[in-house]
């Protein structure tokens, strides 16, 4: 069998959580890396594989699959082991709602475009973009740690890690770059911290991947 392939980006948040699903369902992949920095994503040959320029993407069993959220489904189906995303109809939603939370609703407004277009075109400062940033963290975390709280243990959703914690953990990570407060949300740190113990995270970690800063 061809060993899957990561269109990565060490430092990407959504390729991050792809490595970290990767990783916990034990499949070896490649790494094929795509260099914001330099705009490779925006490239003609890229774009024919995926025409959204983004990473990840993953080609898997003869398929290209993008979209960080459609590629952790489609490995929580085809290796079922360590299952990221509960069976039962209202604890899957309630697991689905919270990697949404990250990955729809604060993830979007802080990727690379959006702040490159904040500073560029519309001509706001680093400072503005920083104040950008961090204002959709505290908006998107807050509700996170509320919603996380009544149904977590040591992850965001029982003692197991979830698709939850695996788009919790690279934007943690993104915060933290940003120098963001995070003490404000406990349950969060706390399934942060048990998720960075397994190898599985630890290995997906940017600065795990290699590639000098
Ligand atoms: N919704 C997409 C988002 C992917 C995305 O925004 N990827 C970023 C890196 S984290 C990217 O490729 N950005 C390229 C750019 O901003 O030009 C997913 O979950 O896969």
């Amino acid at each position: 069998m061809t060993r899957p392939i990561l269109y990565d980006y060490w430092r990407s948040s959504a390729a991050y959580r792809v490595r970290i699903a990767l990783n916990l369902k034990g499949v070896d992949y490649e790494i094929r890396q795509v260099d914001l920095r330099e705009g490779e994503q925006k490239g003609a040959d890229y774009r024919e594989l995926n025409p959204q320029g983004f990473v990840p993407m993953l080609e898997i069993d003869g398929h290209r699959l993008t979209q960080s959220l459609a590629i952790i489904n489609y490995l929580d189906l085809r290796y079922p082991n360590q299952p990221l995303i509960p069976a039962a109809a209202a604890e899957r939603a309630h697991v689905v709602a919270m990697a949404m939370a990250v990955a729809c609703d604060i993830h979007p407004l802080n990727n690379l475009r959006v702040l490159n277009y904040l500073k560029g075109e519309l001509g706001h400062s680093q400072e503005e973009a920083d104040a950008w940033y961090a204002h959709w963290i505290v908006e998107g975390l807050g509700p996170l740690e509320a919603m996380a709280a009544p149904n977590a243990g040591k992850f965001l959703f029982g003692d197991a890690p979830t698709g939850a914690d695996v788009c919790l953990v690279p934007q943690l990570y993104n915060a933290r770059r940003f120098n963001v407060p995070l003490d404000a949300y406990p349950t969060l740190l706390r399934a942060d911290e048990n998720a960075n113990r397994l190898e599985a995270f630890a290995a997906a970690h940017p600065d795990r991947q290699g590639v000098p800063a």
